[in-house]
């Protein structure tokens, strides 16, 4: 299973996980620059549907879109678990800003309910509940779109204090035209901003941060701004919080064993694209105490599939 130069299923001892892994292999070129002490692995990992599954076992406590309350049961009051506000200056985002005061059952003629500042007005805060999919947003998707100058916000409301895990995306979802929108996600105010990010149309971007501590009555704020031109600006949103609990992630790492002589050293690299030649980085330095020694790859893999070797050191 070590033999020098030849690509190889790295399989380490790791039945279980090889087992996932055998399945995506197929052959693969050796590349031209490869040298005598180099033991060459490869890795594709077919792994991420597996995590989305795991991931996915466990719904959220809150979300935006699911929890929107449609006609006649409409709401936007200060104890609403979700609020919906505009009147925010992004250069000075202090958390006090004008809740929007117009239900819409059919906003701007577009057969969805939003909350907009006047009637088929914008900015607005809604949900895509008719069938049919509107400018790139999918039904039941939650839809935000700011106006010129006054960016849409929704806020979660905290029931009470504790530890809270926070999730979502944010997609530019019209391909027709404009210049994206820019979004924000404030825990109060620009001071507790925990991310933030400028989408051209039809980009996307997700978030999620764990554990976060809120107070009763605070609010993070998902803020959505036209970026200068509210054009083609439809914004599919999702924005998820669940109290912090207990909870295990599956997640397999690359086990790499080092077989080699004991007492040297060796440099082990790996390299997630196939250029040539390839951009190694090094993962560790281990000195052999015996005949093998196991490093975990503890890194982020993306994309799925990762590339090995080991140098022998002078
Ligand atoms: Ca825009």
């Amino acid at each position: 299973m070590r033999t020098k130069g030849n690509l190889l299923p790295c399989y380490s001892g790791q039945l279980t996980f090889t087992a996932h892994i055998i399945q995506s292999m197929h052959p693969l070129p050796l590349p031209n620059n490869r040298t005598k002490s180099e033991s060459w692995h490869r890795w594709l990992v077919g792994l991420p549907a597996l995590l989305l599954l795991v991931s996915a076992s466990r719904a959220a406590d809150y979300s935006f879109a699911d929890d929107f309350l449609i006609s006649s049961n409409e709401s936007n009051t200060s104890t609403n678990t979700w609020q919906y506000f505009h009147g925010i200056d992004l250069a000075n985002r202090d958390g006090n800003y004008t809740r929007l005061a117009t239900f819409d059952v059919n906003h701007m003629n577009q057969g969805f309910p939003a909350w907009a500042p006047a009637p088929n007005a914008l900015p607005s805060v809604g949900k895509i509940t008719r069938s049919s999919p509107f400018a790139g947003v999918q039904p039941q998707e939650g839809h935000l779109h700011p106006a010129p100058s006054d960016p849409a916000a929704v806020a979660f409301h905290a029931p009470s204090d504790g530890f809270y895990d926070i999730s979502g995306y944010v997609r530019a979802a019209n391909s027709g035209g404009g210049n994206g929108i820019r979004w924000y996600l404030d825990h109060g105010t620009s001071a507790g901003n925990l991310g933030s990010g400028t989408l051209g149309r039809a980009r996307g971007e997700s978030f999620e941060f764990r554990a976060v501590p809120l107070k009763a009555g605070e609010k993070l704020f998902l803020i959505i701004d036209a970026n200068g031109n509210h054009l083609f600006d439809s914004t599919a949103v999702g924005f998820y919080v669940s109290r912090t609990t207990l909870n295990l992630e599956l997640a397999f790492r690359p086990t790499v064993t080092v077989l080699g002589i004991p007492g040297k050293m060796y440099r082990v690299e790996y390299a997630d694209a196939i250029p040539s030649p390839f951009t190694w980085i090094t993962m560790t330095n281990v000195v052999l105490s015996g005949p093998s020694h196991v490093v975990v790859d503890l890194t982020p893999i993306s994309p799925a599939k990762r590339f090995y070797r080991a140098v022998e050191l002078p």
